[in-house]
């Protein structure tokens, strides 16, 4: 059994790509199976085996304390602690080889507090990945790039999971602008030119910071695969499969080498 973890910005493709995936999945012969953690969220593209909706309900919380949309949700993820063990036990009970476990639309709510890690931690089955999605038409900017890397590493850390990064929305870029866009997660140098050009770098110190960053990037990108990937058109996606696929063998020690 092998759980894979959609997390990523709010409208990032989070949700789209699971829907997709699971399709492409079965399409292939897979057993898979998926679950949705987001109790805020009001609708889903797939049909989730097991929906926390079922358990907990923002829209309650925020009824019955008077909360704030914000708030509401916070609630709702922590109170989804005490229902680790049940969810546990029904995505156990599934039996399928390939869980694949949307998130919370809000990743902050979910990433950078206690609970979310606790949950990734108890849902995780034998094996457990990430997949970091990332939205293609912010990171089309060497600065949104820049910032979306920050993000997934900030992540990476919180997790400490295997972890993969999903280019998403290409079919809303140019070939070109995807090509450029995986080269600067390679290329210290392409990043650092390319953020030069956009000229948003104007002292000493952020020209400074930026050389540091790109090259923490460009180290990342040594063991963490970044892969294009469209929700909406299923292009990437036999890649993105490929590569966890080599994580579910390779275990949780996974390092990836081309
Ligand atoms: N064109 C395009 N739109 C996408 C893609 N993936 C997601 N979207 C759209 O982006 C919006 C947010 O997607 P959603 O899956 O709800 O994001 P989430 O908040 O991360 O779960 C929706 O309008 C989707 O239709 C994609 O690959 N291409
Ligand atoms: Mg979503």
């Amino acid at each position: 059994m092998f759980t894979v973890f959609f997390v990523g910005t709010a409208g990032s493709g989070k949700t789209t790509l699971v829907s997709t995936f699971s399709e492409w999945l079965e399409r292939e012969g897979y057993d898979v199976a998926i679950v949705n953690l987001d109790p805020a969220v009001d609708y889903l593209p797939y049909v989730a085996d097991i929906d926390v909706r079922d358990l907990v309900s923002a829209r309650k919380l925020a009824r019955k304390y008077k909360l704030g949309p914000n708030a509401s949700i916070l609630a709702a993820v922590d109170s989804l602690i005490a229902h680790a063990d049940k969810i546990r036990e029904m995505i156990l009970s599934l039996g399928a080889t390939y869980i694949l476990i949307d998130t919370p639309g809000q990743m902050e709510i979910f990433a950078f507090r206690g609970s979310g890690p606790m949950l990734i931690s108890r849902l995780s089955m034998e094996r457990g990945a990430i997949v970091f999605v990332i939205d293609g038409v912010y990171a089309k900017s060497p600065t949104g790039f820049v910032s979306s890397i920050l993000l997934s590493l900030s992540v990476q850390f919180r997790f400490s999971k295997p972890q993969v990064n999903a280019l998403n929305k290409i079919d809303l870029l140019e070939p070109e602008a995807v090509e450029r866009i995986t080269a600067w997660y390679e290329e210290p140098e392409d990043l650092m030119n390319a953020l030069r050009l956009e000229s948003t770098l104007t002292s000493k110190l952020e020209i400074m910071l930026s050389e540091k960053i790109t090259e923490v990037i460009a180290s990342m990108g040594l063991t963490t695969r970044l892969i294009p990937v469209s929700a909406k058109t299923g292009q990437g996606l036999d890649e993105l499969y490929r590569v966890l696929h080599q994580v579910y063998i390779g275990g949780q020690d996974y390092d990836y080498v081309e």
